[in-house]
C-alpha cells in the first residue's frame, strides 16, 4: 500500500498495539508525531528523557507489553541511556526510538549530531537502523518482535529525513515466539533429581513473573512440599501469604530463606539467571549450598551455569518447564514425601523466628548508628528509625499495590519488609543499580495499570535526581504516592566511609530543603511525617487520594542517620597510603 514512511512507522506501532509512549517532542520526528493521536497513540511528555525511558520500563514490567520511548536526536536520546540500561537488566521489552541526524548531514558535525547506535550497544538486544526509507515498517516491526523474543530493550534508529517520502509497503504482522519447556533429556534428568531429593528448595525468579508462572511454580512446590525463596528483588515471584513462601535471598533479604536454602540438597532455580548480586553472603551467612545439586531453568541458554555451577541446565520458559516437571513427578513416590511434615514445620518455625527478629529490630545497633541516634536526643521533633518506618509502611500497604524502590540504604533495608501477593508488583533497578529510578518507573507502571495503587520509595539523594517528574504526575494526571526517606545524607555510600574510611565523610552530607514544600510547589500534595504513629495513616490517606481523587502525594519521612548493612563489603578494601602527606588517611 502507498504511504509515507511516517505512516508506515506509526501503522507498525499500531499493529503492535502501542497505545502509550513516553518522551519529549522534537522536530526530528514531528512528521510522525503529528499522526500519533489519530492512530490511537498517546505521547506522554516528561520533564527529562531519563524519566521517559524509566516510565517505558515500568509500563513494560507491569503490563508485559512493550514500553516505548522517543526523543529528539542527540541530547534527547543520550538522556535515555541510563534508564535503558536499567531496563536491559530488568529484561523489559522496551523499544527506544532514536531519530538521528539526517543522512545528508551525517559526519559534518551539525547541530545535535551524534552517532546513536554505539550509545546503546551494550544495553540493547537488537539495534535496527533504518538504512532506507522503504524499509521503515520492516525495521520497526523487527524491533518490536525482538524486544519480546529476546526479552529486553531494542533500538530503532531512524535518520530524520527518512520519515518523509512515499513508499509502497505492507505492514508486517507481529511475530511472537511460542516458547517451550526445554529439551526432554534435561527435563528427565531434573525430574529424577527432584524425585531423589531429601530436602528440595525452589528459588523463584523474574522468569516466573515474566512468563506468568506463579500458579505453576506453586503447584510444583506444593507437590514437593518445598520452601520457595524469591530471587533478589523479585519479591513478587511467589505469594507471601503462602505457607511455602520464605522470602527473598540476597542483600537485606530473609534469614528464613537463607537458612532453609543452606540445607537444601537439590535446588530448583526457576526462571533466574542466578546473577552475582543475588546470592551474595548476607547477615553473616554464606548460605548458597555449594554441595547441592542445582537445576537451573532460564529462557536464555547463555545464562545456564554462567554464574553458579549447575547440575542440570534447562533452556525453557518457566511456566512450560514447571508444568513439564510437575507432569513427570506428580504421580511418583518422591523421597521427600517421607519427611514432608517435618520440612513444613521447619519452614514455619524459621519464618516465625525471622518475623520475630524483624519485630524486635527497632534500630541498627552498630557503633555509628548508635552515635547518630544519640545526636538527636533532646531535640524537638522526632527523627524516626528507618526499620520501624518500613514496618509501619508494610502494615499499611493497600491490596494489589505496586511498589518501586530506589537505590540507597533505607530502600535496600526495605527489601525485608516488601511482600506481595501477585506478580508484576515490585520494581527495583536490578543489576544496573541507578539512583533516580523509583518515581518515574512507578509512573510508567501507573499508566499501564491505573486501577492499582502505585507507591514509590526513594532516599533524599535519589529523590533529588528524579523528583522533577512530579511535574509530569500533576500535568498529565498520573497520580502516584512517593515516600521520601529524609535522612540528610547519601547514606548507602556513607556507610562505606563508616566501615572503611574511619568516618571521614567526603561529599556524603545533604542539608536539604523541605521536600514537602518542593512537592507542593510542583502542584502535588505533601505530608511530613515525624512520628511513628503517623506513618501508616499518612500512607493510607495518600493512597486514598491517589485512587479516589487522582492526587499525587509526596510523604516526607524524617529519619535518623543510622545505616543498615552495606550493599557489599566484598567490593572495598582497607585503605593503604604510601605518601607521607596522606599517612593519616587510613
Ligand atoms: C546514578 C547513581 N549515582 C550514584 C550512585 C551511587 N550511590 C549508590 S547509593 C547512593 C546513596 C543514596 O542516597 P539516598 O538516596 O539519600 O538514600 P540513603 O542511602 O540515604 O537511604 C549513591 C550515591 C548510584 N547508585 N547511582
Ligand atoms: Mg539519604
Amino acid at each position: 500500500m502507498k504511504m509515507t514512511p511516517s505512516e508506515a512507522f506509526v501503522e507498525t506501532m499500531v499493529s503492535n498495539n502501542v497505545t502509550d509512549m513516553f518522551g519529549i517532542m522534537g522536530s526530528a520526528f514531528m512528521d510522525a508525531m503529528d499522526i500519533f493521536a489519530p492512530a490511537g497513540i498517546r505521547l506522554i511528555p516528561v520533564v527529562h528523557e531519563q524519566g521517559a525511558a524509566h516510565m517505558a520500563d515500568g509500563y513494560a514490567r507491569v503490563s508485559g507489553r512493550h514500553g516505548v520511548v522517543i526523543g529528539q536526536n542527540g541530547p534527547g536520546i543520550s538522556n535515555c541511556v541510563t534508564a535503558v540500561a536499567a531496563a536491559f537488566w530488568a529484561h523489559s521489552p522496551v523499544v527506544v526510538i532514536t531519530p538521528e541526524t539526517g543522512t545528508m548531514g551525517m559526519g559534518l558535525g551539525g547541530f545535535q549530531e551524534a552517532n546513536q547506535l554505539p550509545m546503546f550497544q551494550e544495553f540493547t538486544k537488537y539495534q535496527g537502523h533504518v538504512n532506507n526509507p522503504n524499509r521503515m515498517a520492516e525495521f520497526t516491526a523487527r524491533c518490536f518482535d525482538r524486544a519480546m523474543s529476546e526479552m529486553g530493550p531494542t533500538q530503532l534508529n531512524i535518520p530524520r529525513d527518512y520519515f518523509y517520502g512515499e513508499i509502497d509497503v505492507e505492514i508486517p504482522k507481529p511475530q511472537r515466539l511460542d516458547r517451550g519447556a526445554g529439551g526432554e533429556a534435561s527435563l528427565n534428568e531434573a525430574a529424577e533429581l527432584l524425585a531423589q531429593a531429601k530436602n528440595p528448595v525452589v528459588v523463584s525468579g523474574g522468569g516466573v513473573v515474566m512468563s506468568g508462572a506463579v500458579e505453576e511454580c506453586k503447584a510444583l512446590a506444593e507437590r514437593l512440599g518445598a520452601a520457595v525463596a524469591n530471587t533478589y528483588l523479585h519479591n513478587d515471584s511467589f505469594p507471601a501469604s503462602h505457607e511455602l513462601w520464605c522470602g527473598p535471598l540476597g542483600y537485606q533479604g530473609s534469614k528464613a530463606a537463607m537458612k532453609l536454602i543452606a540445607k537444601a540438597d537439590v535446588v530448583l532455580a526457576l526462571g533466574t539467571r542466578l546473577g552475582p548480586f543475588g546470592t551474595l553472603p548476607q547477615h553473616n551467612m554464606d548460605y548458597w549450598p555449594k554441595d547441592a545439586k542445582i537445576i537451573q531453568v532460564d529462557a536464555d541458554n547463555k545464562m545456564l551455569g554462567l554464574v553458579k555451577k549447575v547440575s542440570v541446565g534447562i533452556c525453557g520458559d518457566a511456566k512450560a518447564t514447571a508444568i513439564a516437571l510437575l507432569d513427570r513427578i506428580k504421580d511418583k513416590t518422591l523421597v521427600c514425601d517421607a519427611n514432608k511434615a517435618e520440612r513444613l514445620a521447619n519452614i514455619a518455625s524459621e519464618k516465625a523466628a525471622w518475623e520475630e527478629e524483624l519485630d524486635n529490630w527497632i534500630h541498627e545497633k552498630d557503633a555509628y548508628s548508635l552515635d547518630v541516634i544519640e545526636e538527636h536526643k533532646g531535640e524537638e521533633g522526632s527523627w524516626l528509625h528507618p526499620r520501624q518506618v518500613l514496618r509501619e509502611l508494610e502494615k499499611a500497604m493497600p491490596k494489589d499495590v505496586m511498589v518501586s524502590t530506589d537505590i540507597g540504604n533505607i530502600n535496600s533495608v526495605a527489601n525485608s519488609y516488601l511482600r506481595f501477593e501477585k506478580p508484576r508488583s515490585f520494581f527495583a533497578p536490578m543489576s544496573f543499580g541507578n539512583c533516580g529510578y523509583a518515581l518515574p518507573t512507578m509512573m510508567g507502571a501507573k499508566v499501564a495499570a491505573p486501577e492499582r495503587p502505585a507507591v514509590a520509595y526513594a532516599g533524599d539523594g535519589a529523590w533529588g535526581m528524579s523528583m522533577m517528574e512530579t511535574l509530569t504526575c500533576v500535568r498529565h494526571n498520573i497520580p502516584v504516592t512517593a515516600v521520601v526517606f529524609h535522612n540528610r545524607q547519601w547514606g548507602a555510600e556513607k556507610k562505606n566511609q563508616v566501615d572503611f574510611y574511619n568516618r571521614r565523610f567526603v561529599a556524603g552530607e545533604l542539608e536539604n530543603q523541605s521536600f514537602a514544600g518542593i512537592a507542593q510547589a510542583m502542584g502535588a500534595n505533601a505530608i511530613v511525617v515525624d512520628t511513628l504513629e503517623d506513618v501508616g495513616p499518612a500512607l493510607k490517606e495518600a493512597v486514598r487520594l491517589q485512587m479516589e481523587e487522582g492526587i499525587t502525594t509526596v510523604i516526607e519521612v524524617m529519619c535518623t542517620r543510622e545505616l543498615g548493612d552495606p550493599f557489599r563489603r566484598d567490593a572495598l578494601s582497607t585503605p593503604v597510603r604510601h605518601l607521607e602527606k596522606y599517612k593519616d588517611f587510613v
